[in-house]
């Protein structure tokens, strides 16, 4: 397949607004042609340190800049973590993603903690992913060098309307860091998040960003926005599924070989839209009860999620040897 990196805004905003059914089938043909047998990635989310970060980006509960930072929880220990993935991977999870409340990494006792949370979940046998705000390119070579599989920094919405969103960073950051971490061989985990007020041409916007990277980045989450109390878009409309859809469609297209995830704001989806998202091209959700600081559909629903639409698990993680490093 034909895979490209110059999409323009127009190619875009044209898919964006295709005849639905139009999209889906286009959608539905690049993903079977891409990946014929691969099945859905189910990747376990756990906060390891909560609340009290110094950004201010708007939509989050976690920031010290809105009153519902949800800071006081206990930054966890690399023993709470590790037990936590067994959990995650006893319940068919393939990767398990750590989140840390940072504006950025700092070299010291947590970050090495980290590297050892990162080797730990690799000698589970499962992917490790770690979010935890921006990065050096020696911290991201050590983090490599633990075996990190994949590192998560989402550029949430178009270069435009980033500044209505986010004051203490400047997208030029973000991209920043992501060239770090794919300098030092690590696989990018970098997506958006639907709801924030964006305008049709801003969501077209940052598909051209994910989709003109080279390589594109390996898995693409697209989160809806959780309204959540306290935060300054508290009172921001849910978003209308059907244009979940179609941004799940488009990704799909111009990114054939990436996983797109869906992520935040499955609570708010019905079975049917989930459904149609995997029919969109989906390929990937966040699996277990709960995110960072929000709640996630039950296990057992996620299961029968996947029953319903035929879909199964890609492969699980397997079972490491006793003794024998992870590969
Ligand atoms: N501090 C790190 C950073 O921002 O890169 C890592 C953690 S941060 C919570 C990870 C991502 O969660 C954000 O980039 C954003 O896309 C997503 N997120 C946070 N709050 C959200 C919300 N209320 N609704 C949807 N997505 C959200
Ligand atoms: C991503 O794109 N979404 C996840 C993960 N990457 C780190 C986080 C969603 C957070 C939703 C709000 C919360 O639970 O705090
Ligand atoms: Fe901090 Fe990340 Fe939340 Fe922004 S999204 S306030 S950087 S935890």
């Amino acid at each position: 397949m034909n895979t490209r990196h110059d999409w323009s805004q127009e190619e875009i905003l044209a898919l964006l607004r295709e005849p639905l059914l139009d999209l889906l089938w286009q959608a539905q043909r690049v993903r079977r042609a891409a990946a014929p047998d691969q099945g859905v990635l189910l990747a376990s989310l756990l906060s390891v340190k909560t609340g009290g970060c110094e950004e201010d980006c708007a939509y989050c509960p976690q920031s010290l800049h809105h009153s519902a930072d949800v800071g006081g929880r206990p930054e966890l220990d690399v023993e709470a973590v590790l037990s936590r993935a067994r959990a995650a991977r006893e319940a068919g999870a393939q990767r398990f993603c750590m989140g840390w409340a940072w504006r950025e990494i700092r070299d010291g006792a947590p970050f090495d903690a980290m590297l050892a949370m990162v080797r730990g979940v690799r000698d589970l046998g499962m992917e490790a992913c770690v979010t935890a705000g921006m990065v050096t390119d020696r911290q991201a070579e050590r983090l490599a060098e633990a075996g990190l599989t994949a590192y998560n920094h989402n550029l949430d919405t178009s270069a435009e309307h980033y500044g209505q969103i986010i004051s203490t960073r400047t997208y030029q950051d973000r991209l920043d860091t992501l060239m770090r971490v794919r300098a030092a061989g690590i696989q990018l985990c970098c997506g958006g998040i639907l709801g924030l007020g964006e305008t049709l041409d801003d969501r077209a916007a940052l598909l051209r960003v994910l989709a003109c990277l080279d390589p594109h980045p390996e898995s693409v989450p697209i989160n809806t926005l959780v309204a959540v109390e306290g935060t300054p878009l508290e009172d921001h409309a849910p978003v209308d599924p059907l244009d979940l859809v179609r941004m799940v469609a488009v990704a799909r297209i111009l990114m054939p070989h990436s996983r797109v995830r869906l992520s935040a704001g499955r609570e708010q989806l019905s079975r049917e839209a989930q459904i149609l998202c995997l029919l969109a091209g989906a390929d990937s959700f966040f699996y277990g009860d709960s995110l960072l600081t929000t709640s996630n559909p039950a296990v057992e629903a996620d299961q029968a999620l996947l029953a319903a639409a035929g879909l199964r698990p890609s492969a699980p993680a397997a079972t490491p040897v006793a003794g024998a490093p992870a590969s």
